[in-house]
């Protein structure tokens, strides 16, 4: 099918805006953060319910849609939802409750399933010797840059300089060397939930890449090479069940080109993500098999059952709250966020709607059904939240909780009371439906399965309507200037690589690289060759613009 050229035009002018700012080239300073501005206060309107102490309404909504200005819709819409509060110090950001209560709903969802795999949690120093992270140089050079050091003490300077971790493979393995001695010690599994800090120089963007961010880090040793494999792949099933089953965000599992794994590691698993609006891969997250080479540097060496001596097996597995800032780009919309049920702070708000002319007793009796309501589905783990404000109104609370992301509103006015029904309205696509009262208690988890179920599959018909097979360069480049990804057999050589990613950069436009290779392989046709260099294919990998 040939694009449309208006169509192509926008979307290469959307990616100019996009992409320029969004990636100074490495080493450049990076450009000032676009903070949205305050939202301006509107006109007061009257507020329903006989509400004597009219407060002024404040304006709500977004003024860039999402299609507009990708980059810009995003920027407001953390901070209009609720989300992030902007910080004085570049690159950071408050993660206010309604965030942090979804990344509790990460934590929770993946810490019971690492505990099940027999992972302890511990928790380690945020700080680390120069000596130390030296121990691993060679794997630390090219992230040296990012590293942030305390020099200062009070008025002194210290008389070594401290880092602040970037990852906790200098801190913890010196520890596994002195703890792991047997074969009985085996295997060694711990995680720790914490900061880090990178102190990035790309253009920051709110949870897809900060100078801090919060994640787990997972550490484990194995007496086999067999037993850390396993690992790798089930904890990289939770990351997709993170991304998939909590967030409704499609990924593909795959394994990093020699490329783009952890130079540490022997190799690396990922999943990948993809936002159609701007067209880039996001990294999910990361399971690395480390094999022997952190046991060799760091002398992490058991006695084996034979009374041998063996270095331990590594792997290590991080996730991020990056995967929240994938999940808004996924699903939000031009009313704001469009949370997944599972994932939302509160999953149903219940908006009583009494008439200015109602009777004391009538509003009473409506409050009353509503609290009602907000037992029952409580008792059924349902998250409510209620809204009985009196200063502002309906309209005004419609908006506020569409904007927030609510999957469900419940609205109950009088003539709701008179019927014995409610109103459902759903966050994902604006559906409504009445409910008799004797039917809320199992119709609201109903819905709220349906709305995480459909939002799943209308995001993976969007991400997989982007997958674009090609086996030439120029279907190459026709896919990723169309926004898409494009799966292509290639050589799996580092050179070709890099040779893509210089040859794909426009003016415009950042080179591409490989998201992954994917675990499930399309069959590859006899006599394959190369999309880039015309050498014989080795795999499908799966190539786009990525942050
Ligand atoms: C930045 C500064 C210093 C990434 C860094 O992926 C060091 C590093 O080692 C660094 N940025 N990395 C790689 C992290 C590897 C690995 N660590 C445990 C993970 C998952 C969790």
């Amino acid at each position: 099918m040939s694009p449309d050229p208006v169509a192509v035009e926008e979307v290469v002018a959307e990616q100019v805006a996009d992409l320029c700012v969004a990636a100074p080239a490495e080493g450049e300073k990076p450009k000032k953060e676009k903070k949205p501005k305050p939202q301006k206060e509107k006109k007061e309107k009257p507020a329903q319910g006989g509400g004597k102490e009219l407060k002024k309404e404040t304006q709500l909504g977004l003024s860039t849609k999402k299609a507009d200005d990708f980059s810009k819709w995003y920027s407001e819409l953390v901070v209009a939802s609720e989300l992030i509060s902007y910080y004085d110090v570049s690159g950071c950001y408050i993660l206010r409750p309604w965030a942090f209560s979804m990344w509790e709903v990460v934590q929770r969802w993946f810490d019971d399933n690492i505990k099940k795999l027999g992972v302890q949690n511990a928790y380690f120093p945020m700080f680390i010797t120069e000596d130390v992270l030296n121990t691993e140089k060679d794997h630390v050079e090219g992230f040296a840059p990012e590293v942030a050091w305390v020099t200062r003490a009070g008025n002194s300077e210290m008389d070594k300089p401290i880092a602040i971790r970037p990852t906790s493979e200098t801190v913890m393995y010196p520890y596994y060397a002195q703890w792991i001695r047997s074969h009985r010690d085996l295997p060694l599994r711990l995680n720790q939930w914490t900061n880090v800090v990178r102190w990035e120089f790309k253009y920051p963007t709110p949870f897809i890449r900060s100078r801090e961010f919060l994640w787990q880090e997972g550490h484990t040793a194995f007496a086999t090479q067999a037993e850390a494999d396993t690992e790798v792949r089930q904890i990289l099933d939770f990351y997709a069940g993170v991304y998939q089953e909590l967030l409704a965000v499609p990924v593909t599992q795959g394994q990093k080109s020699d490329k783009e794994k952890f130079a540490g590691a022997l190799y690396t698993t990922t999943v990948e993500a993809f936002i159609p609006d701007n067209g880039r891969g996001v990294q999910g997250a990361t399971s690395h098999c480390l094999g022997q080479n952190f046991s060799k540097m760091f002398g992490i060496e058991f006695e084996t059952e034979d009374h041998g001596k063996s270095h331990a097996w590594q792997n290590s597995w991080g996730l991020t709250t990056r995967s929240l800032g994938v999940m808004i780009m996924t699903h939000g919309d031009d009313k704001g966020l469009v949370l997944p049920p599972r994932v939302a702070p509160k999953q149903v708000v219940i908006i009583p709607i009494p008439k200015s002319s109602s009777a004391p007793e009538q509003v009473a009796a409506m409050f009353e059904q509503v609290k009602a309501f907000k037992a029952s589905l409580e008792s059924s783990s349902v998250r409510v939240e209620t809204d009985y404000r009196t200063n502002y109104t309906p309209g005004w609370k419609y908006n506020h909780w569409e904007l927030r992301g609510v999957p469900i509103r419940m609205e109950l006015g009088p003539k709701d009371m008179d019927n014995k029904t409610v109103v459902l309205a759903r966050r994902d696509t604006g559906a409504k439906e009445f409910v008799p009262w004797d039917q809320v208690a199992t119709r609201v988890p109903e819905l709220l399965e349906q709305i995480q179920a459909d939002m799943l599959a209308k995001a993976k018909a969007r991400y997989d309507a982007c997958v674009e097979t090609v086996t030439t360069w120029e279907a190459f480049m026709a896919a990723l200037n169309n926004k898409h990804m494009a799966l292509a057999p290639w050589a799996d050589e580092e050179e070709v690589e890099e040779d893509v990613k210089k040859r794909s950069a426009t003016a415009d436009a950042m080179g591409a690289k490989t998201l992954c290779i994917p675990f499930e392989q399309p069959p590859l046709p006899e006599g394959a060759v190369c999309f880039a260099s015309g050498k014989p294919a080795k795999n499908w990998a799966l190539w786009g613009r990525s942050y």
